[in-house]
């Protein structure tokens, strides 16, 4: 099956022209002027951009977590897809006792022939021991190339500083990338409790309990210990400006760290743990949202380089029966918010058409960076003959409303409920198959991959 994409405006982390597509077997195989085959279904892409698929990097689809568990694949991958995203890499997590390879199994079985996108996984390590240490080769062999540490959440998911130095050690020898959450879990226990016993049980105490300083310093901390080691390290969902500048102090002594951050820390903030009747544990997710002022920095991240790249860190709960845990004590209310449907159509909209990021600069933070980073580059993340055809035709001048009602995620709510958005994802093609077609899913569950993700991706430069 062979299908040519006309007149559109192909645009990569690169580069901007206009030319024809030609797909077939899944890759690109011919980019060019005017290309003419006759056995091809033809796509008029004129008046659009033609863009890489996107690839989200931090995702935690049906993943049990805060004693409940996360909305399943069958709707969040078609609500990816719908949001032009063609790969995500998923949080795997290992269970206490148990090894690394059972935690990726068990995340294996639940995507299998329920996934409408390609995914890999990453593993998220809570228990490291010896043995478990001995697992990281095997799994890199597997495409397992990343693993993340929880710096907080004590008693739970946290690891001691020794792990993580352990975990960097070993990961470094066979081109593992370890990715933190850099937060002070013992700082964030006492000042949660601090909040309880003065019966500061509200949503908002979320954030009381778990201030930036907190962040900035885990983050530095989990800098100073992969330089210790030699090791590069990717820190996740940062959230605003202290984090993000020890980040960027590391990078200009040369250090081999990557970030990333995520849309709810450039569009919301703090105040909406404040909505009444408890509707602010819909916005409870860690770290938490900051105040205004950390917007601007982040923006600015972005643009510098100091973060390379913006996960959704979809980790979709529904109110009802999941937020409501949390009713009587926010340190119950399961952390997390949504992102993988509109995380290309926000950048779009309040980085593009705003002025703040180009739209090479965009492509390369949604889907070549990430690419790149886990090990997906250059199959994915870009437009090249020989990649996979990934590709998404977007209409810039389109505009509508995020909703809850209109949009595809297993959740009750949506984050962003009311945001304008600017552009509009029209059709869909993930290895060459058309998924979406002018705003509508027509693929299969099913027809997503598992990707065996190569070593370090960036980090070799
Ligand atoms: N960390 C994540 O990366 N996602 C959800 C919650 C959390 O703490
Ligand atoms: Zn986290
Ligand atoms: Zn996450």
């Amino acid at each position: 099956m062979k299908t040519l994409i006309k007149n559109g405006m192909i645009v990569t982390s690169s580069d901007r022209y206009e030319a024809d597509i030609l797909v077939e077997n899944g890759k690109v195989v011919l980019i060019g002027d005017s290309i003419k085959d006759a056995a091809s279904e033809v796509v008029d892409a004129k008046g659009m951009y033609v863009l890489p698929g996107m690839v989200d990097q931090h995702t935690h689809v049906e993943s049990p977590f805060g004693g409940t568990i996360t909305a399943p694949w069958h709707t969040e991958s078609v609500a990816a897809a719908l949001g032009g995203t063609t790969t995500i890499v998923d949080f795997a997590l290992q269970s206490r006792g148990e090894s690394l390879r059972a935690g990726v199994e068990q995340w294996k079985q639940r995507a299998a022939g329920r996934s409408a996108i390609d995914y890999g996984f990453h593993i998220g390590v809570t228990d490291l021991r010896q043995e478990v240490i001995e697992e990281i080769p095997a799994l890199v062999e597997e495409g397992v190339s990343t693993l993340k540490l929880f710096m907080a959440y004590k008693g739970d998911l946290m690891v001691e500083d020794a792990t993580l130095y352990q975990t960097l050690d070993r990961a470094k020898s066979v081109g593992a990338l370890v990715m933190v959450h850099a937060e002070n879990g013992a700082i964030i226990d006492l000042l949660q409790k601090k909040c309880l016993e003065n019966g500061q049980t509200e949503p908002y105490y979320h954030a009381v309990s778990r201030p930036i300083e907190v962040e900035t310093e885990a983050t530095s901390r989990a800098i100073s210990i992969a330089e210790v080691v030699g090791a590069p390290l990717f820190i996740v969902h940062v959230s605003g400006e202290g984090p993000a500048q020890r980040i960027r102090e590391a990078r200009a002594k040369g250090l081999p760290v990557f970030a990333e951050t995520c849309p709810h820390y450039l569009l919301l903030t703090e105040e909406e743990l404040k909505r009444p009747g408890f509707e602010g544990a819909k916005f409870v997710c860690s770290p938490p949202l900051r105040e205004e002022k950390h917007h601007d920095a982040l923006w600015k991240a972005l643009q510098d380089d100091t973060l390379q790249s913006i996960g959704s860190d979809h980790c979709a709960f529904s109110f009802k029966g999941q937020k409501e845990l949390g009713k009587d004590d926010f340190t119950k209310i399961p952390n997390g918010g949504n992102g993988i449907e509109h995380r290309f159509s926000l950048l779009y909209t309040y980085g593009v058409a705003e002025g703040r990021l180009s739209l090479e600069k965009s492509v390369e933070l949604l889907a070549t960076n990430p690419a790149k980073v886990m090990g997906l580059y250059p199959e994915k993340g870009t437009i090249a003959v020989g990649c996979d055809a990934d590709l998404l035709i977007f209409d810039p001048e389109a505009e509508s409303t995020i909703q809850f009602e209109t949009s595809h995620q297993g959740i009750d709510y949506d984050m962003f409920e009311g945001f304008p958005l600017k552009g509009r994802v029209k059709d869909v093609f993930l290895r060459g198959k058309q998924i979406v077609k002018d705003g509508a899913y027509i693929g299969s569950l099913g027809d997503g991959r598992y990707q065996k993700r190569k070593p370090y991706g960036l980090c070799y430069k």
